[in-house]
């Protein structure tokens, strides 16, 4: 069945500037919501306030703000209605007219710089289209782009709220249908390029801290009309246009690539996070970009939920998070809030050992459901997650100053530590090594992986 339209979606860019039809209020649209406070001995059915998440709160030597720098994702927040592929929109929001105009984006952005105030959020993200109305040129919707950074701009300034990253959507629009940067038509491919050299320069204006590229439409649906090598030599090329633009305006943020392994395509180029960091090194990359890691992307991937955040940070890619989960009994991307303390658990675990994500992020990368519809859900969706990720900081904190955990996994490898394991890590050994250590020592003995004893030990901060 297929019903869509083009509002269907947080991430269909308008088409048209239109005039407003339905007259909405121009806020404030959260007076009765007030400022979410920290009050930790709030019962259960308190759901408006932080039971755990207290910013100013030092943890191992770093406030939690600094430990979890969230960011509100505007495109879910701000510009989901609930559609789905069955089903027309649910969510009316006070202050959404449901038309393309200049007035309707502008009231969007006050009120999300409203929600961020009373939330207590410090960043934010947004693709180009997500905050202003595509027009029916580049130069119209570059002009549209303009006028609601200046607001952006404005806005941040006000109320101390800063951009962790950008994106350019190059994948809602028809002319993106075959691919993006690895479209089989160079025409659609330059406008793409033409598209990311005004994000760089938006986001430059508005200091973002890093510059995300998810590749949306990179990918294919039959090989038998794909040539892979010529497509991604085509990426490599693209981003290396991305890289000398940046470095000629002086654009300081991190770039990164945010691996998803199928939807909307069969099969994403960017897969995962080993895909992503071998495309990297393939093309000489891999100084330039780091990798923004979405669970519910690396789940779709099949693999665990802090697989790839634990794999890029082992290499140093781990640039930033976009913290959600899907239904691990459904094989979509749901985008929903993280609330499993086990999984915030572990993920701040990787981020604190690793010595935080900044210039990265928790990015709320999350819808609420289509049948939340009522404005404080989005609120309680934003303050569980808060609080979930709080509980997780607190958690790895105690698993880290404990040190059982990291004991018992080192301990695992100690036979690596000397001897030949240790000459053969230098290098320094031969497979003739090899045999004869085997000929004097014959068959190594069983040693437990204590697969329980581990999860049994989490289980204790949890
Ligand atoms: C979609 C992606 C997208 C990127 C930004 O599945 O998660 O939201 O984060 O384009
Ligand atoms: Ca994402
Ligand atoms: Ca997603």
């Amino acid at each position: 069945m297929s019903i869509l339209s083009p509002e269907m979606s947080s991430f269909a860019p308008s088409s048209k500037k239109q005039k407003t039809t339905i007259s909405k209020s121009d806020g404030p649209f959260f007076s009765d919501i007030g400022k979410i406070e920290y009050k930790p001995d709030a019962g259960p059915e308190q759901t408006l306030v932080f039971k755990h998440y207290n910013a100013k709160e030092v943890v191992m030597g770093r406030t939690m703000e600094d430990w979890l720098r969230f960011s509100v994702c505007f495109w879910h927040s701000f510009r989901g209605t609930g559609a789905d592929a069955f089903g027309f929109p649910t969510i009316d929001r006070p202050w959404d007219d449901g038309t393309h105009s200049m007035e309707n984006a502008k009231r969007r952005l006050r009120a999300a710089f409203e929600f961020f105030a009373r939330l207590g959020n410090k960043y934010w993200t947004f693709h180009d289209r997500d905050i202003a109305p595509e027009g029916s040129t580049l130069a119209e919707s570059n002009a549209n782009l303009d006028e609601m950074v200046d607001l952006a701009y404005d806005l941040q300034r006000q109320k101390g709220v800063k951009l962790l990253w950008v994106t350019c959507n190059l994948f809602a629009h028809s002319r993106y249908m075959n691919g993006a940067a690895t479209n089989p038509d160079a025409h659609v491919s330059i406008y793409a390029a033409a598209q990311v050299k005004k994000g760089l320069e938006i986001a430059h204006r508005l200091g973002a801290e890093n510059f995300v590229f998810w590749g949306g439409r990179e990918g294919y649906q039959s090989l038998l009309n794909t040539d892979i090598r010529a497509e991604l030599d085509h990426m490599a090329a693209f981003f290396r246009m991305v890289v000398a633009y940046k470095h000629k305006i002086g654009f300081k943020g991190q770039l990164l690539i945010e691996p998803k392994a199928k939807e909307p395509t069969r099969h994403q180029y960017d897969y995962d996070v080993q895909t992503v960091m071998s495309f990297l090194h393939q093309y000489d990359l891999s100084q330039h970009f780091k990798i923004n890691v979405e669970p519910n992307h690396t789940t779709l991937a099949g693999h665990p939920y802090e697989h790839d955040i634990q794999l890029a940070s082992a290499y140093g890619f781990l640039g930033s998070v976009d913290a959600n989960t899907g239904s691990p009994d459904l094989g979509w991307d749901t985008d929903q809030f993280p609330m499993d303390i086990r999984n915030c658990t572990v993920v701040m675990k990787i981020i604190m050992e690793q010595g935080g994500l900044s210039p990265g992020g928790l990015n709320f990368d999350a819808k609420v459901r289509r049948e939340s519809v009522a404005v404080e859900d989005l609120f309680i969706a934003h303050i569980g997650a808060m609080d979930a990720f709080a509980r997780g900081l607190r958690n790895a904190a105690n698993i880290i100053s404990d040190g059982h955990m990291k004991t018992a996994l080192e301990n695992r490898y100690t036979s690596w530590g000397s001897g030949l394991g240790a000459r053969i890590k230098k290098g320094e050994a031969t497979l003739e090594d090899c045999e004869k250590y085997i000929m004097q020592k014959g068959d190594p003995s069983h040693t437990s992986g204590k697969q329980e004893h581990f999860e049994a030990m989490l289980n204790y901060y949890l």
